[in-house]
C-alpha cells in the first residue's frame, strides 16, 4: 500500500475535509498533516499551486482538492467505477467548487465590503447552487449524488452544507439551506448519520 500524507489546514471542514473523511471511512492509513495558519507562509512555497490540500503518495505530491477526492475515492471505494456515475459524482463536486470560490473571495475583505458581498451571495449565488444541487440530487433519487450510494460527492456537499449551517460565515443566515433546499439538508443529515461518518467525528471529538 502506498504511503499517504494529506496536508490541509487544522480545522474540521474546507476543501481537505472530504478526503480526510474518505480515507478514514475506507480504513486507509494516512498521515493527517494539519497546518497551523501560523506555519502557512513558510510552507506555501512547497505546494504546487500555493494552496492546500495536497496529498503526498510515496513521496510524490498531487494538488487540487477534487483530483485528490477522486484519487482517495478510488482507494476507499467511494468513487463510482461506472463512467456515467463518475461524471455525476464529478458534477456535484465541481459545483461545490464553483460556489466555494465565490465565498472564498469574500473571506479577507474589509468588514463593510464583506457584508455587502456576502449579502449579494445570499441574494443570488448561494440559493442558486443550493436549489440546483437539490434538483440534481432529486434527479438521482434523492438519496445520493451518484450510483445510489455514498461517494466523495456526498462528502463534499455534506461539508459545504455543514459550513453554511454552522454560523462560521458572517452575514450568511444559518437557516438558508433549510429554507431553500430542505432535501439537501435531509441529505446532509443522511451523511452526518452514516455510522462511518459518525465514527470519524467521534474519534476527533467533534459533535455531529
Ligand atoms: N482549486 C484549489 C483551491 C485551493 C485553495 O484555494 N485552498 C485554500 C484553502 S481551502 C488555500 O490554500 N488558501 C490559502 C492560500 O491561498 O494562501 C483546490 O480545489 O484545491
Amino acid at each position: 500500500m502506498a504511503k499517504l500524507k494529506l496536508t490541509y489546514f487544522d480545522f474540521h471542514g474546507g476543501r481537505g475535509e472530504p478526503a480526510r473523511l474518505a480515507l478514514s471511512i475506507g480504513g486507509i492509513a494516512f498521515e493527517d498533516d494539519r497546518v497551523p495558519t501560523s506555519d502557512w507562509e513558510r510552507r506555501k512555497g512547497d505546494t504546487p499551486f500555493g494552496a492546500l490540500p495536497v496529498l503526498e503518495v510515496d513521496g510524490q505530491i498531487v494538488a487540487q482538492s477534487n483530483a485528490i477526492n477522486r484519487y482517495v475515492g478510488k482507494l476507499a471505494d467511494l468513487y463510482p467505477s461506472d463512467p456515467w456515475q463518475a461524471a455525476l459524482c464529478d458534477e456535484a463536486m465541481e459545483a461545490v467548487e464553483d460556489i466555494t470560490n465565490k465565498i472564498a473571495a469574500t473571506l479577507f475583505l474589509p468588514e463593510e465590503q464583506k457584508k455587502a458581498q456576502r449579502k449579494a451571495l445570499v441574494d443570488g449565488p448561494i440559493p442558486f447552487y443550493l436549489t440546483r444541487l437539490q434538483q440534481r440530487l432529486e434527479a438521482r433519487g434523492s438519496r445520493y449524488f451518484a450510483a445510489n450510494r455514498l461517494s466523495v460527492a456526498d462528502l463534499k456537499v455534506f461539508v459545504w452544507i455543514r459550513h453554511l449551517r454552522s454560523g462560521a460565515l458572517d452575514h450568511v443566515p444559518t437557516d438558508l439551506p433549510d429554507r431553500v433546499a430542505p432535501e439537501l439538508v435531509e441529505h446532509y443529515k443522511r451523511v452526518n448519520n452514516d455510522p462511518r461518518v459518525k465514527a470519524y467525528y467521534a474519534k476527533h471529538g467533534v459533535a455531529g
